[in-house]
């Protein structure tokens, strides 16, 4: 009797520890906010993922009358939890001609904007090749806040409120062939 009784006391007094230990985390937890849980936030918040349908349907001006309209394209893209990197990769095919130069562009939907970010041609950016890949081609890479064209905190505001688009420009079409506002995937 008295050694089960022993036993008994023994499960409580377990029972009790390991109570204690869950109060004491939560106690812990319960530190941390509300500031701790802001500055973890600010730390580790989440990438944020972006996209673009590239089409010539959408360029301003619009492409020349001479443009077989073949080419389409999609891009994707994934800003860093603090802001400062936007990595990317944007696939096009079947343009009319080899890109000469792709941009990203500052710009709503049915604007022409200034270029932000050289992705491919001359002049060459130090961070973004000088040869565009031909009529079909992918870029991949990484806009980041240390660039020469940098991706600054407004430019991330401009981002997030989808205000760049991609646009790839040929030797038909000086001005753009391919377009696409950039959007958060939701
Ligand atoms: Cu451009």
């Amino acid at each position: 009797m008295t050694r089960v009784h022993g036993r008994v006391q023994a499960r409580r007094i377990k029972a009790l520890l390991l109570g204690a230990v869950g109060v004491g985390l939560l106690g812990l937890v319960g530190g941390l906010t509300p500031l701790g849980v802001a500055q973890m936030g600010m730390m580790d918040g989440e990438p944020l993922l972006f996209q673009a349908v590239l089409s010539t349907t959408g360029e301003v001006p619009p492409v020349s009358a001479e443009t077989p309209h073949t080419a389409f394209g999609l891009a994707i893209f994934r800003l860093s939890a603090d802001g400062t990197r936007l990595d990317y990769s944007i696939m096009y095919k079947g343009l009319s001609g080899p890109a000469t130069l792709a941009h990203i562009h500052r710009g709503g939907i049915g604007e022409a904007g200034g270029v932000v970010r050289t992705l491919c041609g001359k002049p060459p950016a130090p961070e973004a090749p000088a040869q565009c890949p031909g009529a079909t081609g992918v870029l991949s890479g990484t806009w980041t806040s240390a660039d020469s064209q940098p991706l600054t905190p407004e430019l991330v505001e401009v981002l997030k409120n989808s205000g760049l688009y991609v646009n790839i420009h040929t030797e038909l079409n000086g001005a753009g062939e391919l377009r696409g506002q950039i959007v958060p995937v939701r």
